[in-house]
């Protein structure tokens, strides 16, 4: 068991529509403030996709670059930026999201229907983001939307060697239409298939959100939470913020006196140095 819990905010995700969600942080401003308010109530890293003007999901670096920058000023999150994009977007625009040098990115492990459309990971895809980010100095985060997903990191671990900080940190996305459930029994399931030493955290989507969020916590393990994955707080009641999901994700983890991780303990845990002022001049 750990000691603490560590708290990822993904608060914006590529699949929702501003004008559907008008609380959906999209703008620089407003990634900015929800990633402040998200630290306040206990997050430690923030996981982000990029919108452009006309708030439609962007892989264009210069976004890419201003947003990460924003967010580094404003606050000290750990800041991963998604690989996995929209189920849209090529791969040579999801590897490229690396050189705007995060701390961190999304890694995901295979390949997986997401509702009627396709979110496509090639293994030579995977082999590709995980060495450019053993080249690069990046942390990933291996994302997990299937049982097999993990066969296939461990194949990765075998073949290329550990990841940049030597840690191996694992996000469980459950409850996708096309990939595992969001129950208990699915999240046990995957457990034994973690590499030693591996730490997880686990996410659930829509209304699996809680039950997920729940036995991950039984289990040791992080949690995930934000509007990318749940739009509804309870019942008939649409989330107000991120900070109000986080708020709760960070109760729940008090209540298992595993209590969010501050931002350097995060750090630590994954193996990534916090910025100092000479680094974070020297980025692109
Ligand atoms: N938007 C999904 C297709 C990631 O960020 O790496 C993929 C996704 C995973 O959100
Ligand atoms: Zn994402």
């Amino acid at each position: 068991m750990t000691s603490g819990t560590l708290i990822t905010v993904a608060p914006t995700g590529a699949e929702s529509a501003k004008a559907d969600v008008p609380a959906l942080p999209v703008t620089v401003a407003e990634v900015v403030a929800t990633a402040r308010d998200c630290q306040a109530v206990g997050a430690a890293v923030v996981h982000l996709h990029v919108r452009d003007a006309d708030t439609r999901p962007t892989l264009d670096l210069g976004h890419v670059r201003e947003v990460v920058a924003a967010v580094r000023e404003t606050t000290d999150l750990v800041v991963q930026l998604s690989t996995g994009g929209a189920v849209t977007d090529p791969f040579d625009a999801r590897l490229a999201v690396l050189d705007a040098a995060p701390d961190a990115a999304s890694l995901t492990l295979g390949t997986v229907n997401f509702g009627r459309d396709v979110f496509a990971n090639p293994w030579d895809l995977i082999v590709e983001l995980h060495t450019q980010m053993q080249q690069r100095g990046i942390v990933p985060e291996y994302e997990v939307f299937d049982l097999g997903h993990l066969a296939t990191l461990s194949r990765l671990l075998d073949r290329h060697g550990p990841p940049h900080g030597g840690h191996v940190h694992v996000d469980l996305v459950m409850g996708v239409p096309g990939g595992m459930p969001g129950t208990t029994q699915a999240l046990a399931a995957c457990l034994p298939h973690l590499p030693p030493g591996a730490t997880f955290a686990a996410t659930g989507v829509g209304r699996t959100s809680l039950p997920v969020m729940l036995a991950a916590l039984s289990a040791g393990g992080h949690l995930r939470v934000g509007m990318e994955d749940t739009l509804t707080y309870a019942p008939g009641e649409p989330v107000r913020d991120n900070a109000q999901l986080v708020a709760r994700a960070a109760g729940l983890a008090r209540i298992a006196q595993r209590p969010p991780m501050s931002t350097d303990d995060a750090r630590a845990l994954l193996g990534i140095p916090r910025p100092t002022r000479s680094t974070v001049e020297a980025l692109p």
